[in-house]
């Protein structure tokens, strides 16, 4: 049996769900099509993504084609779900970026295929809602390649686009047109194809040497259709099928796997997607993850019950091969980004950037503190980014958030979940502090009196460029502490950088360890824990730092007549505008918002331009804050 893992991905509302539904339909595994309106689909089968007509968390359905079972996973759209389409990028074969044949590129949309590219994962375009008023084709097909790539294969046209009766026609080899750019194009990707066809182009297999470019993320065919009305997908199915890769790995191997979800119906279940070897039930499994300073951990668990994706979102009993998704129950210590079998699958990074919005969480029946902080925990192995913590300020718990949507989405899981009712304080943005300038700092052990720390530590600290992130390393020999020490100083720096001198987290610096010293069997990790830390803190307030702030990018698009309204709104918001033009009819801004600000800007544009704003925007870095810095805790 061999596997396709298919992500599904796209803008919010692009028609990512609706579209999971058709390629259902179509391979005979749902009798009727469900309708995300009426909230009847198989994938948004949460309460609160079939009440608000969006998905929240991604979800696996499985389907036939020729001999492989395809895994299709549809991906949230909106932006404050990001980390879940994060955690379904790492598990995937191959991909389908949907856009919207009204709505077109979106920011999220560029965001999404520069991160496929970066992966090398293999994706087919789908250009969706060509029965919507509005549907373009040729523009469309400027702006993709002028926005994503310019290495596109339209696969066929549409008739009567924008109409109810729109209709996808595809493209064939045997089309001298078609044919011609499709050798364009292939030929730019190979020089051997490139002499093969000035050689004889009349014998060339195009569309092997298609595959092997889709294969290689060279090129990307583009489809046309309606989730709705069914067109244009059979042409897409046709694609898939011959496009996109279908992964072999050694079932006879060690079992090694990706967790990319973790459920609990009664019991934690862990969604695995098996790259080798095969899990069965009671099979003993070590899975990795990196702890809080980086270090490798593993944890042992032994399986109970494994289940396969088999046929739409039904699973049957068995055994879990290679390129399988399989639900694993039994692993209590599972959390979800973890490497089943060996610590080679473990992420280095993150592909997009943590949540950049806190806020405080309290229980509305005050009986329900510890509950809370143990519900908050099983959230976490969900999704750590949500990383719980106890707010310094006010003694209660917070979370980290990508946006509004998510409050609710946390506060719904925990009522459905754990019925706990929940009020949230406002969503406040999470600073960082930047050193300002080099400095060094030396403890040799005996030096000062007032320490008994038996421990010499020398520690160098650099200003790093601006989104460099925060960086550890030894300018020592690694031999000349033991790994115990050694660990204990780089914890050390970890652990109170966690703090700068306003309260945020220290970032954008190298820190090195420039000497060292111990004693065996005297020093302890005790000692060089605290010394590291005490030279930290006299080389933070020598160097000083600046407190800075995350940063929008923001375009929003209005009505010609609301443009005052629109300007007044974004200047009381901080809005930092670096473009500003206007047509008779319409209004066009574009800047920086403080994110904390995002919000509100987009509560309140539709009603000063009666629904009719387009705003759009996205992260885009740190920025200092102007002004007396804000410590943690407190607002701006
Ligand atoms: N006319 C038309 N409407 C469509 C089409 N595809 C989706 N829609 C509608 O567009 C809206 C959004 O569709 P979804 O399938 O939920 O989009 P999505 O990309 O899954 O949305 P998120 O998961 O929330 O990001 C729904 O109202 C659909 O009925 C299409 O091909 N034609
Ligand atoms: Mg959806």
């Amino acid at each position: 049996m061999s596997f396709l893992n298919l992500g599904i991905l796209a803008h919010v509302d692009a028609g990512k769900t609706s579209l999971t539904e058709r390629l259902l339909f179509d391979a005979g595994i749902i009798d009727r099509v469900g309708s995300v309106d009426s909230g009847s689909t198989q994938t948004d089968s949460m309460e609160l993504e079939r009440r608000r007509g969006i998905t929240i968390q991604s979800a696996v359905v499985a389907f036939r084609l020729g001999g492989t079972t395809v895994n299709l996973i549809d991906t949230p759209g909106h932006t404050d779900f990001i980390a879940e389409v994060e955690r379904a990028l790492r598990v995937l074969d191959g991909a389908v970026l949907v856009v919207s044949a009204v709505e077109g590129v979106q920011a999220q949309t560029r965001v999404l295929f520069r991160t496929l590219e970066r992966l090398g994962v293999p994706t087919l375009l789908f250009v969706n809602k060509v029965d919507r008023r509005g549907a373009r084709e040729a523009g469309l097909l400027d702006d993709l390649a002028s926005m994503l790539s310019p290495n596109l294969l339209p696969m066929g046209t549409v008739e009567a686009i924008g109409t109810g009766d729109a209709r996808a026609v595809p493209f064939a080899f045997t089309d001298r047109a078609f044919a011609d750019r499709a050798a364009d194009l292939l030929s730019a990707g190979s020089d051997e194809f490139l002499a093969a066809y000035l050689d004889d182009p009349g014998t060339l297999d195009y569309d092997a040497e298609l595959a092997a470019q889709v294969r290689t993320g060279q090129v990307h065919p583009v489809y046309f259709g309606s989730a709705v009305t069914g067109t244009g997908a059979a042409a897409l199915t046709e694609g898939i099928r011959r496009y996109l890769p279908v992964p072999q790995g050694d079932p006879e191997a060690e079992a090694v796997g990706t967790v990319f979800k973790v459920e609990h119906v009664g019991q934690k279940i862990a969604y695995v997607r098996m790259r080798a070897g095969r899990i069965a039930p009671r099979d003993a499994l070590t899975a990795y993850r990196r702890g809080e300073y980086g270090a490798v951990e593993e944890h042992e668990g032994k399986v109970t019950a494994v289940e396969v994706f088999d046929h739409g979102t039904a699973t049957v009993p068995g055994e879990a091969g290679p390129g399988s998704i399989a639900k694993v129950k039994g692993l209590s210590d599972i959390r979800i980004g973890d490497a089943i079998g060996s610590p080679d699958g473990l992420a280095g990074g993150g592909l997009f950037t943590p949540p950049t919005l806190e806020t405080v969480v309290r229980p509305a029946d005050p009986n329900d503190r510890v509950p809370l902080n143990r519900a908050l925990l099983s959230l976490a192995e969900r999704d750590p980014l949500v990383d719980p913590h106890l707010d310094e300020l006010s003694e209660e718990m917070a979370v980290r958030l990508y946006g509004e949507v998510q409050k609710e989405v946390v506060a719904s899981l925990l009522d459905e979940e754990f019925g706990i009712g929940v009020e949230f304080e406002e969503t406040r943005a999470i600073h960082v502090e930047r050193p300002v300038k080099p400095a060094s700092a030396l403890h040799e052990m005996g030096q000062w009196a007032q320490t008994t720390n038996v421990a010499t530590v020398g520690l160098r600290l650099e200003p790093g460029e601006p989104g460099s992130g925060l960086h550890y390393g030894l300018e020592v020999e690694r031999g000349s502490l033991t790994r115990a020490l050694r660990n204990a100083v780089e914890e050390g720096v970890f652990a109170y950088l966690r703090r700068g001198l306003y309260g945020w987290a220290v970032t954008d610096c190298k820190v090195w360890l420039t000497a060292t010293g111990y004693i065996g069997r005297t020093s302890t990790a005790a000692h060089f824990r605290d010394t590291t830390m005490y030279l930290l803190d006299v080389m933070l307030r020598e160097s000083g730092t600046v407190v800075c702030e995350p940063v929008n990018r923001f375009h929003v698009e209005f009505p010609a007549g609301t443009g005052n309204a629109v300007l007044k709104t974004l200047g009381e918001a901080r809005a930092d505008i670096k473009g500003q033009f206007s047509t008779e009819t319409t209004g066009y801004v574009s800047g920086f918002l403080p994110t904390e600000a995002v919000h509100g800007v987009e509560r309140r544009l539709p009603g000063l331009t009666e629904g009719l704003a387009l705003f759009t925007t996205e992260f885009e870095e740190y920025r200092p804050v102007f002004g007396p810095p804000p410590r943690r805790g407190q607002r701006a």
